[in-house]
């Protein structure tokens, strides 16, 4: 008997006889995603490609006793809800939800496709009290508007009412533009969603995608999103995954016959193209590439370290790639180790990174800069480019990865591949699949492998075929730090 410990996600919303939209949609979703389906039915509606010609109320009992039965045996790790066509199928949720803790992702189901609100005053008065419980709600405009009462229709209206349903107590919110013309405008090559929570806020672009087969892509999203939550991925990365899971759905969709038909999602996302890019406004991504690290040699070893001498004595090893990373100077003594250090690598012909210091790295001519996630947003980063200089950018998650591959750097970094006591991060260390999986997803990149890192695992790490191998102990706190570097180049050799 096969075992498996799929997480369960339960659908609460209405069933669809076309086979389109509703839990129909949510459950191929879940499934794509490798998570087990459980479906509380709210309403049974009665519906085709033109026109919904019933929505039959299930009662309070009816939707409860569906609660009950799974309750004890297959407990939800999320549920996302749709939906919920009256008080009775509110008040049933919000019964259950009193001991629920995980997570809950609302797609608020409430105005059709034609503009039309679907639920009454009393149902919508209700339904704002579940916002407190949610750990996210997925609003597109026309829903944004009934929920707050605010008029939207571009990027600082679509901000304010966000944070109108953040003070009313939902974690974050998911503003689903896509749809209408308001947000992106019939020019934008891609569609904008914005997103905010307590901590930050964001904006995702997906390249519009020509296709009329798109029934059911707000159930998919929402229930993409739930199902990467019951994998314990972040919210952040399960929006991205949900994302990128729409975006597949949407490239395989299918007519049926001459009708416009579901957008059908395969299986957990993988490819480059399904990867939206993130930026902090609303406005198209269309910043240039960095240029590549020459092409005719891999970045190969790359030692990370902390003072100039350093690359006197790594460099005449022939190690072609290594980045000054210096946390505990200012001022003067900083710059003059900057300077030095662009000086001994233009000798070796080396490729030196400067870590965080975008400036006097532009300003000294060095070959490139290091960036951490954490300073993406104070770098200058046009001006970075514009003065001709590589970029490399740590990665350590889906978010980071979408967010980096807005700015096509020159090199993604992926860590901690190990455990590391070299920085203090909260990142659980990936292992080699992981890194393997970064690799397939962004091919185009030249990848380095980053964290925990040395001389026994290193021939683990250059099997992967990864571009570019980056320490900092294994070599600076090595006994012998020349005899390790020359190992490691060694093993390396073609
Ligand atoms: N960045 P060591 S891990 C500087 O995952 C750095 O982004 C990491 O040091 C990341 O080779 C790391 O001693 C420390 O483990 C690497």
């Amino acid at each position: 008997m096969a075992v498996t410990n799929k997480p369960i996600v339960w659908s609460v919303a209405g069933s669809d006889c076309s086979g389109l939209a509703g839990q129909a949609a949510d459950i191929r979703a879940i499934e794509a995603l490798g998570a087990h389906p459980g479906s509380i039915t709210t309403a049974v509606t009665a519906q085709n490609n033109e026109t919904v010609v019933a929505v039959n109320e299930l009662t309070y009992d009816q939707i409860a006793s569906q609660f009950q039965a799974l309750k004890e045996s297959f407990p939800a790790r999320a549920i996302k809800v749709g939906l919920l066509p009256s008080t009775q199928s509110i008040k049933a949720l919000m019964e259950y939800l009193k001991e629920y803790q995980e997570a809950l992702v609302l797609d608020p189901v409430m105005v059709s496709t034609s503009g039309k609100s679907l639920v009454s005053e009393d149902t919508l008065v209700s339904y704002r009290e579940l916002l407190s419980k949610a750990s996210l709600i997925t609003p597109n405009l026309p829903e944004l508007e009934l929920l707050t009462g605010l008029t939207v229709n571009d990027e600082e209206s679509v901000k304010r009412a966000a944070n109108h349903l953040l003070q009313q107590g939902v974690k974050a919110v998911l503003v689903k533009g896509g749809h209408t013309e308001q947000l992106s405008g019939s020019e934008d090559k891609y569609l904008h969603d914005y997103f905010i929570s307590q901590q930050q806020e964001f904006w995702l672009h997906s390249p519009k995608q020509k296709t009329d087969n798109t029934r059911g892509t707000g159930c998919v999203l929402a229930s993409a999103i739930s199902a990467a939550l019951a994998h314990s991925y972040s919210l952040e990365d399960s929006v991205i995954i949900g994302k990128m899971l729409l975006s597949q759905g949407l490239r395989h969709g299918y007519a049926l016959g001459r009708q416009k038909g579901p957008l059908k999602p395969l299986s957990w996302p993988d490819e480059a193209r399904d990867v939206p890019l993130i930026t902090a406004n609303s406005l198209d991504p269309n910043g240039e590439a960095f240029p590549p690290c020459s092409e005719d040699k891999a970045l190969g070893l790359y030692p990370v370290v902390d003072r100039a001498e350093w690359l006197q004595r790594l460099l005449p090893l022939g190690v072609s790639t290594i980045q000054l990373r210096v946390k505990d100077l200012e001022g003067e003594a900083l710059e003059q180790e900057i300077v030095e250090a662009i000086s001994i690598a233009r000798q070796y012909d080396a490729r030196l990174f400067i870590n965080d210091y975008w400036q006097l790295a532009i300003k000294h001519g060095a070959y490139g800069v290091h960036l951490g996630q954490e300073d993406i947003v104070d770098a200058d980063i046009a001006a970075i480019r514009q003065a001709g200089l590589r970029l490399g950018l740590s990665t350590h998650c889906y978010y980071e990865v979408a967010r980096a591959h807005a700015i096509r750097p020159s090199y993604l970094a992926c860590g901690p591949v190990y455990h590391t006591d070299s920085k203090d991060m909260p990142w659980i260390p990936h292992g080699i699949e992981n890194l393997k999986k970064w690799m397939r997803l962004l091919p185009h990149y030249p990848w380095v492998a980053i964290g925990g890192i040395n001389l026994e695992r290193f021939d683990e790490v250059a099997q992967t075929g990864v571009s570019s191998i980056a320490m900092i102990s294994a070599i600076t706190r090595a006994d012998d730090p020349e005899a390790v570097t020359r190992q490691m180049l060694e093993q390396l050799a073609p």
